[in-house]
């Protein structure tokens, strides 16, 4: 018999990682996809003709589907909840779904498996936003956050994670659930949704290259790069139609965040489920860079040095409050699960501009 999983989000970034690595190993995967106007199936249309990967329709804010979902796989081995509002700006302004979706759905999975009385294991998608504007220092003087920094959310999206996440504890404690919780940190790649702040840029680096070779010209000749108020670059070579690009319009620079990459920590949620016990689990690089340095190494790596010119700050992309400093210590989820990231920071950059140039070429060819 295979082991069959469940997953919550299955569309998602890391839904189609995790489908990816089950399916690897040899499991039966139920991914659950809420309906939609459009096809949201992209990051794993690969998958849809396995025979082992199937489709069900559900919405985890409607307990009645995912009863309906759960009954129907009453044998399932492992469910993951990976489904979530996960844009923290976004939570600011949608902040009640935010709250029925990530806080809630949670909840309504939990209870469900309890009242089916359905013996699995449970994964729950918790995160380094639960942390907030906390840190521990350690020895040398350094900030941390790990299994023991306490939690001091700052947006309704990290509100709502920590409500699933005490609720999992719960859930472990009182009905003696297998339920681990992963805080992870940052994580992208070439998968990333496009309003996350990595993936925007190295999107329109390429979207900028390919406007660069529309002129057969390079970033250091003939282009225009208006000064901070302009919100165009311009190349002197035509007054066409298209002469003009839109520069990067990015918030706040100065965030630090520990960025992975999405293929490595899918691997971790995985191993929390092989444990004898469950637990929860900080997964990170435990290396923390600022907007500005990923900016920095994105633009490098077509060559551009001086990006200031490029990239105009736009208020519309600040939030209410702000996470300033991230970085993890994974040291638990070393020892326990043997888990170190494959990926830093440059491989990472590597990896999502390879993509999304090659993408751009695609597209222009
Ligand atoms: P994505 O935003 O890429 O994916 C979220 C998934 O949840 C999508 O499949 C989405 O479906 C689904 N979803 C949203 N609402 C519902 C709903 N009501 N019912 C069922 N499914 C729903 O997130 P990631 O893959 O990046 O992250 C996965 C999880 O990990 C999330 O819970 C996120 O909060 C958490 N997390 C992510 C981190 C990261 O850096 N990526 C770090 C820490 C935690 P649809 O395609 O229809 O929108
Ligand atoms: P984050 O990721 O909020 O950390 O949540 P995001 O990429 O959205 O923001 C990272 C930092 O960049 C700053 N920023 C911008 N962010 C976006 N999205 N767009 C911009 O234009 C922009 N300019 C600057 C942000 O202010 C922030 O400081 C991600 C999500 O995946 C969550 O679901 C997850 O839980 C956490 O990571 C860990």
């Amino acid at each position: 018999m295979k082991t069959k999983a469940i997953i919550f989000g299955v569309t998602g970034q890391d839904g189609s990682h995790l489908t990816d690595l089950l399916l690897s190993k040899n499991y039966e995967v139920i991914g659950v996809a809420r309906r939609c106007s459009v096809d949201t199936t992209e990051r794993i249309k690969d998958r849809l003709e396995c025979p082992h990967f199937h489709l069900a329709e559900g919405d985890i804010t409607d307990a009645h589907s995912v009863i309906g979902i759960l009954k129907e796989n009453d044998d399932v081995d492992e469910v993951y909840n990976l489904a979530a509002q996960s844009h923290v700006g976004i939570s600011f302004k949608q902040p009640g779904l935010t709250w029925d979706i990530t806080g809630k759905g949670c909840l309504n999975i939990l209870q469900s498996l309890v009242d089916l009385e359905i013996d699995c294991r449970f994964y729950q998608a918790s995160s380094s936003e639960m942390f907030g504007d906390s840190y521990s220092v350690d020895k040398d003087g350094k900030k941390y956050q790990d299994e023991n920094t306490k939690f001091l959310p700052q947006s309704p999206y990290a509100i709502a994670k920590v409500a699933a996440h005490y609720m999992v504890r719960l859930f472990r404690e009182a009905y003696g659930m297998h339920a681990s919780a992963g805080i992870l940190f940052n994580h992208e790649g070439e998968r990333r949704g496009e309003n996350f702040v990595t993936r925007k840029i190295t999107r329109w680096i390429s979207g900028y290259c390919s406007w660069l070779d529309r002129f057969h010209t390079s970033h250091n000749e003939n282009i225009l790069a208006f000064g901070k108020d302009e919100i165009y670059i311009r190349s002197r070579l035509d007054n066409d139609e298209g002469f003009e690009y839109p520069k990067l319009r990015l918030g706040n620079l100065d965030a630090c965040r520990d960025w992975g990459y999405a293929g490595d920590y899918v691997e971790a949620m995985w191993a929390m489920l092989q444990q004898e016990h469950p637990d929860d689990y900080v997964i990170c690089t435990g290396q923390t860079h600022s907007v500005r340095e990923f900016l920095d190494y994105a633009f490098g790596y077509v060559g551009v040095t001086d990006w200031s010119n490029l990239v105009t700050i736009d208020p519309e992309f600040y939030r209410p409050a702000e996470v300033d400093y991230l970085c993890g210590n994974a040291s638990k989820a070393k020892n326990r699960l043997g888990w170190v990231p494959k990926y830093g920071l440059e491989e990472l950059v590597q990896t999502m501009m390879e993509h999304d140039l090659d993408v751009n070429l695609q597209s222009v060819s």
